[in-house]
């Protein structure tokens, strides 16, 4: 078949929209008709060219919602008319990695996942007979997807697509650094650096399980109004203090509990860990930092008990814990609408991509 798609052809040039032919889902794989994607960082990353993993040209896109269109054979989960998230952490709960419950980070598909193809070596996507990479196993600047069944949360159908796709990366990342990851007790002190479509989530992830002081770093000072509206108590703009982690420890009494990085600056990210509190802080990295890159700190900051870990999706369980959120979301538990600042047609996507360089948008989700 054929399927509209926004196509990364370079390194740092915009995408074109192109009409691309889809092969059909073979076993164990799923056809999907995406409804909306959001636009993340990490999308704006890899087309940038940082990505050690980035290729080209590809459909990039990991933060949709959808309708199953028509299943491979061998699919037993889902049927035609089921609506799903697509994960680029998928669940196969038969890994290594699944089995242990000690990490989300399902192994069973990663490696062709990394490689840009399907489980089976090739491409679903190709034009004039040329085939075009998968991005992340999800591709949601295609309006229609292949993904294997693995890598689909289905989820509840009176969810609006246009914001149920922002838990496929932004939302679930956030909120689950929070409860997954860190496992934030209440009345901990929170310190989030960088406010955008992810940290705005990691603040609201602390409001819901009750911190006390949470803090919210940005050198966007537009970003101050929404942190307060999710939750933040502090705001932080590193250009107005003279130093951004005694800042944060003069507001904690010593560190806070737990820090987050979202943004991908690694001197950010060691800021993040020295401002943790001595003997127990701990500090999530969020960020995805460009190849090549690498944090540094004082071994001392270790030696005296803070924590350097890092969390992908959250640390969630994609099939298992995003009908969740999803739940949570229709029942008002977390906010989303205020976040998605920018709805776009597929057309005007690399809008998008601009809107998020300038600092204007939360998130932009193109709707099909
Ligand atoms: P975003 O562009 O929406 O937000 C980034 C924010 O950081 C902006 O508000 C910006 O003003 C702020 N910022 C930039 N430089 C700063 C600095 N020096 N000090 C303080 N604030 C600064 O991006 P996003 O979509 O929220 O993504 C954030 C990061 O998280 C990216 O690196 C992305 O690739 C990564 N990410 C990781 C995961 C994961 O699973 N680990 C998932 C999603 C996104
Ligand atoms: N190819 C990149 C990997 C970047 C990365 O860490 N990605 C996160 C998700 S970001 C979503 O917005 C992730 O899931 N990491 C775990 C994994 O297995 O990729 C690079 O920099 O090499
Ligand atoms: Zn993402």
């Amino acid at each position: 078949m054929k399927t509209h798609a926004a196509v990364a052809w370079q390194a740092g040039q915009p995408l074109t929209i192109e009409e691309v032919d889809l092969a059909a889902p073979r076993a164990g794989e799923v056809l999907i008709e995406v409804k909306a994607t959001g636009i993340c960082h990490t999308d704006y990353y890899t087309l940038s060219g940082a990505d050690p993993e980035g290729l080209f040209p590809a459909i990039l896109g990991h933060e949709g919602a959808g309708v199953v269109v028509e299943t491979g054979t061998d699919v037993k989960s889902l049927r035609p008319g089921d609506h799903v998230i697509p994960l680029y952490t998928p669940e196969c709960r038969e890994c290594k990695s699944c089995l242990s419950r000690k990490t989300n980070l399902c192994q069973a598909i990663r490696a062709t996942q990394g490689r840009g193809l399907m489980p089976d070596g090739t491409s679903r996507f190709s034009l004039n007979g040329k085939p075009i990479m998968h991005y992340m196993g999800t591709s949601t600047f295609s309006n229609y997807i292949v993904v294997p069944e693995i890598a689909l949360a289905k989820i509840r159908e009176d969810a609006p697509f246009d914001k149920a796709c922002y838990i496929g990366c932004g939302v679930t990342t956030g909120i689950g650094a929070v409860l997954f990851t860190a496992k934030v007790e209440t009345g901990a002190n929170v310190a989030v650096f960088g406010l955008g479509g992810i940290g705005l989530n990691v603040i609201q992830g602390a409001r819901m399980v009750g911190a006390d002081k949470i803090i919210g770093v940005d050198i966007n000072p537009e970003r101050e109004a929404l942190g307060r509206q999710f939750g933040m108590t502090h705001f932080i703009n590193p250009k107005e203090v003279e130093n951004v982690v005694d800042a944060v420890i003069q507001l904690t009494d010593g560190g806070a509990d737990y820090s987050f990085e979202s943004i991908g600056n690694t001197t950010v990210m060691r800021q993040a860990l020295e401002c943790t509190h001595r003997g127990w802080g701990r500090s999530i990295i969020i960020g995805v930092a460009e190849a090549g890159a690498e944090i540094s700190t004082r071994p001392f900051q270790l030696v005296t008990g803070r924590k350097w870990e890092g969390t992908a999706f959250g640390g969630a369980r994609g099939r298992s814990d995003v009908p969740r959120i999803v739940d949570w979301y229709m029942e008002g538990k977390i906010s989303i609408d205020p976040l998605i600042t920018h709805t776009l047609k597929l057309e005007d996507i690399n809008e998008g991509f601009k809107l998020m360089e300038a600092g204007k948008s939360i998130r932009s989700v193109v709707i099909y």
